[in-house]
């Protein structure tokens, strides 16, 4: 540490003589606070037109500290520019003054198409494809990673680090893990094929904004399991905010004593890779190729190694890795650049916002290759520039000479948005800036420059926009950059895989969410783990045409030694299989309610408690019904008709057993019967409309166990061609009763029950199946079928030019099953009837004794009204006599009686 106090002048008006002529009075009164350091710093900044700096600062004695913090931070600005801040200042000028006339960065280029030659146009799941994997494979033991991830979320609405966005809702795993996820595969690979350990490095640029979140989410989670001297984190720091045209440094609003920042671009990363000497002492440890990627779009792992290869085959010192770029994207391309004095650039970047007055200008001059009327779309729908992604392979060591000629210094430029056309005022700040692509006009203009380009499906899809202006640009018909684009990208990719090797995955179709457009079918999310490439990913899929997923399914799959035969899936479905266990799925169908894309209300979307990631998409995955499989624990696995057993080792169908069948497919001779490509086979038409379903309805063909006494099978798209069929094996273990219930979108279809597995004549006469709405109630027939065995379903459409598409659902059960369910039926129906006539017989005895109690009641009042009515008339009887004898003695005997009940009374009438 160095505690020497810094040298300063002998007293004020010394200071004051060692400041530059046009330093501001407020200044020159600080004068005597400053440091021979600080004078000379402050001179460097009135040199270069900054004095407005200072001209705000208060009386020495108030804010002294806070005047030796700026200084702190100007010389921190100043150290870390090539040149210092006035170097910093006089590219400002020179690039805002070229803006301000409005002139081009690229004055003096014109545009054309590349040469053909150039680009190397792969589809992933082809053989070619294939090829270039195996050659990337070998390079990939020397490859390093690097992503630039010092931009934040802003436009997005997330208040995290990019990298910790979730790539996609189904797995819910976040990017940085993704990318990680994939380097781990990768190294596992090649250890298993090197005998050796493979660790391959990674290098994050951060900025301010996400160093330490990134640092803390990489601790957090143990490096996703990398090591952590496997990865260095690049700090890149901010340059100073320009605050008008004549490239004065902003202050921040609302204080004196600090200079705003802003960063500098992805192009530091050179930069940074130079001075830190990272990349020398990756050269020295090995490392000849280095993969650049942004933090934005995770399918730039879909193809790297596919990419490396071609890279390495056709000794490119830099690879692009492009896609068809739709007009006005938001997205950079690669042209070949003629200047005017002659030179001529073969693949170079050129920034989108470059694009289009380059090309109109271009095509207006009537320049070869330049498309006309600017940034068009071809009648293929794409622009004829391929658009470059940002994932760029480099050669180690042409980049190391580059390095050391330029110190990684990109060329910068400014971008500032003016208040009007006048181009003089901005509306806020800016700042000089570089990208990390034009690294490619660093080289030599004959290098061997080129690019790689990959289906639109396989191409980039960031999440950069927040929904409302995702929809905007929906609406427009560019490509919205949204999280939900971004997120079906990668379950559209993983489908078409399954598609490309011969499975059956339906289209996915465009959905709208809060007017975001994506196309969404079956959501299939390959863990990187189950393959770093695609044509590992192919053997693990040996039989690709007996994968069956419908459009409402989700696929998630995830473990190093996992492979599927046969699979229905209707639902969701998610296995994932530790690293020490293997796992075979021979046989599985599945139906189940499966997870749904739902649209959120905009009250949810609006509410604070709506967490970013579901705001960002207007949507949520509601999880219905899913069969989850996850082996925990080590050991070799088969699921077997849905069943998961454990195996042995090496036993027939387990994964060793499965390897080993590989490797002697792989050693016959090219051309052979079993000897393939990697690929499926081609699909023969007549086999694809003829064909028996893989896994039986109850059960395998052959097994050493009877079949399940029940069975179900269900699909949710079946199509037929014209006169074609389909047979779906029934395993009965005992004479069973079958429920089918199929909606055929139109007339034609025929449902047989065929004996003998389909070889035998039919068992029960054929039924013609009636067109149905899909939403109308089942109306299921009942096919009795007469004894155990492997009979057929057929269904057959009899048309002879129509297609009938139709969904269908098939169970089984044994008959003696229905009858016992059924004698169990009414044997419960009698015992409630037997309940209910209990039940009445207890009213009625309850009725009973309430009336006998009245009858008690009535008896009783009935045998006191006698006696009263007797005690009356003798009463009656006694007046009637007295009033008969003479009147003297009326008056003699008459008593007033007393009152009727009186106990006196009742008494004396006893
Ligand atoms: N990034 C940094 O690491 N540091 C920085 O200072 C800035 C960014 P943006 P932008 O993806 O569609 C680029 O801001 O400016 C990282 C390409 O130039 O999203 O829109 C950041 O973390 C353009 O050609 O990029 O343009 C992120 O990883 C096109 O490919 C990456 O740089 C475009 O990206 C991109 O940052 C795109």
């Amino acid at each position: 540490m160095d505690t020497s106090e810094p040298e300063r002048p002998a007293d004020s008006a010394a200071s004051r003589t060692l400041l530059d002529a046009a330093a501001p009075p407020a200044l020159v009164a600080n004068a005597g606070l400053l440091d021979v350091a600080e004078l000379s710093l402050a001179n460097a900044l009135l040199g270069c037109g900054q004095a407005h700096l200072f001209e705000k600062w208060a009386e020495p004695g108030t804010d002294d500290a806070e005047k030796h913090v700026f200084f702190d931070q100007l010389a921190s600005l100043d150290a870390a520019y090539p040149g210092g801040l006035s170097a910093y200042v006089v590219t400002a000028r020179r690039l805002l003054a070229a803006s301000a006339k409005g002139d081009n960065p690229l004055q003096g280029w014109t545009p054309a198409l590349p040469p053909a030659d150039a680009g190397t146009s792969l589809d992933p799941t082809s053989a070619e494809s294939f090829a270039m994997e195996a050659r990337g494979l070998e390079e990939a033991v020397r490859l390093g990673f690097v992503v630039v991830a010092g931009g934040v979320g802003e436009r997005l609405g997330y208040s995290g680090i990019k990298l910790s966005l979730p790539c996609e809702i189904v797995s819910g795993i976040p990017v940085l893990q993704h990318y990680c996820a994939h380097i781990v595969s990768l190294q596992a690979l090649l250890t298993e094929r090197l005998g050796r350990a493979v660790r391959l490095p990674l290098a994050i640029m951060t900025s301010h904004e996400t160093h330490a979140r990134t640092q803390q989410m990489l601790q957090a989670h143990h490096y996703f399991g990398l090591a952590p001297s496997q990865v260095t984190l690049l700090l890149q720091k901010n340059v100073a905010a320009l605050a008008d045209a004549s490239a004065k440094l902003a202050l921040e609003p609302g204080s004196p004593y600090r200079v705003q920042t802003k960063p500098h671009g992805h192009g530091d990363v050179h930069a940074l890779l130079h001075a830190t000497g990272l990349a020398a002492r990756w050269a020295r440890e090995g490392v000849s190729w280095l993969f650049f990627l942004q933090d934005s779009s995770t399918l730039y792992f879909a193809h790297y190694i596919a990419s490396l290869g071609v890279g390495a085959s056709r000794g490119l010192e830099v690879t692009f890795v492009a896609t068809p770029r739709k007009a006005k994207m938001a997205l950079g391309m690669l042209a070949t650049m003629v200047h005017e004095s002659g030179t001529t650039r073969p693949i170079v970047p050129v920034e989108y916002n470059e694009i289009e007055p380059l090309l109109a200008k271009s095509s207006a001059a009537g320049a070869k290759g330049g498309a006309a009327n600017g940034d068009v779309n071809q009648p293929n729908g794409y622009s004829a520039y391929p658009g470059n992604t940002n994932g760029i392979l480099l050669a180690m060591a042409p980049y190391l000479e580059v390095l050391k000629a330029t110190r990684g210094q990109v060329d910068e430029f400014v971008n500032p948005k003016y208040t009007d056309h006048s181009r003089t005022v901005f509306k806020s700040s800016t700042r000089l800036e570089c990208l990390m692509q034009n690294v490619a006009w660093m080289y030599p203009a004959a290098a061997p420059i080129g690019y790689v380009i990959y289906p639109p499906t396989y191409g980039y899809f960031p999440a950069k926009n927040d929904l409302a202006t995702a929809a905007a640009l929906s609406a427009k018909g560019v490509p919205p950059y949204a999280a939900a684009t971004a997120e079906f990208a990668i379950y559209n990719a993983h489908a078409a895989t399954l598609r490309a090797f011969g499975a059956t995955v339906p289209l996915p179709v465009d959905r709208s969410f809060q007017g975001v457009l994506a196309p969404l079918g079956p959501a299939v999310v390959l863990h990187p783990s189950v393959a770093p490439c695609f044509s590992e990913l192919r053997a693990r899929l040996p039989s690709p045409e007996l994968i069956r997923v419908s459009d409402r399914s989700t696929l998630l799959l995830s473990g190093r030694r996992v492979a599927i035969l046969a699979l229905q899936l209707d639902g969701a479905l998610d296995i994932s299989v530790c690293d020490a266990a293997t796992l075979v799925v021979h046989s599985l169908a599945i139906v189940n309610e499966g997870w749904q894309f739902d649209e959120l209300a905009p009250t949810v979307i609006s509410a604070k408690e709506c967490p970013d990631v579901l705001r960002m998409r207007g949507y949520t995955l509601r999880k219905r019904g899913c069969r989850c499989v996850a082996i925990t624990t080590p050991g070799h696995y088969a699921i077997r008709d849905g069943e998961l057993q454990k195996v042995a080792d090496g036993s027939e169908g387990s994964w060793s057993h499965l390897l080993a069948q590989r490797a002697a497919a792989a050693s016959k001779p090219a051309g052979g019967a079993a000897a393939h490509d990697g690929r499926a086979p081609p699909v023969d038409p007549k086999r694809q409309a003829n064909f028996t379903f893989g896994v039986p309805i109850g059960g395998p063909l052959q097994a050493p166990t009877p079949p399940p006494p029940r069975g179900l099978w269900s699909s949710n798209a079946v199509t037929l061609a014209p006169r074609a069929f389909i047979h779906l094996p029934l395993v009965l273990a005992s004479p069973s009763v079958a429920t089918v219930d199929i909606r055929p979108s139109t007339t034609g279809l025929l449902l047989t029950l065929l004996a003998e597995a389909g070889e035998g004549g039919p068992v029960l006469p054929p039924v013609p199946l009636p067109c149905v709405l899909a939403d109308a109630p089942a109306e299921t027939i009942e096919l009795a079928v007469p004894g155990s065995g492997v009979y057929a379903l057929e269904l057959r459409n009899t048309n002879f030019l129509s297609l009938v598409a139709f969904s269908a659902k098939v169970e089984h059960e044994p008959v003696a099953e229905r009858h016992r369910v059924a004698m169990l039926q009414e044997l419960s129906a009698r015992r409630l009837e037997l309940e209910r006539v209990a039940q009445q017989e207890a009213e009625l005895l309850q009725s009973e004794e309430a009336l006998a109690r009245r009858l008690w009641e009535v008896q009783e009042t009935r045998r006191r009204h006698q006696v009263i009515q007797q005690q009356l008339s003798e009463e009656v009887a006694s007046v009637e006599l007295a009033l008969a004898k003479p009147e003297q003695r009326i008056s003699a005997e008459y008593r007033q009686p007393k009152p009727r009940g009186s106990m006196e009374e009742k008494g004396s009438s006893k």
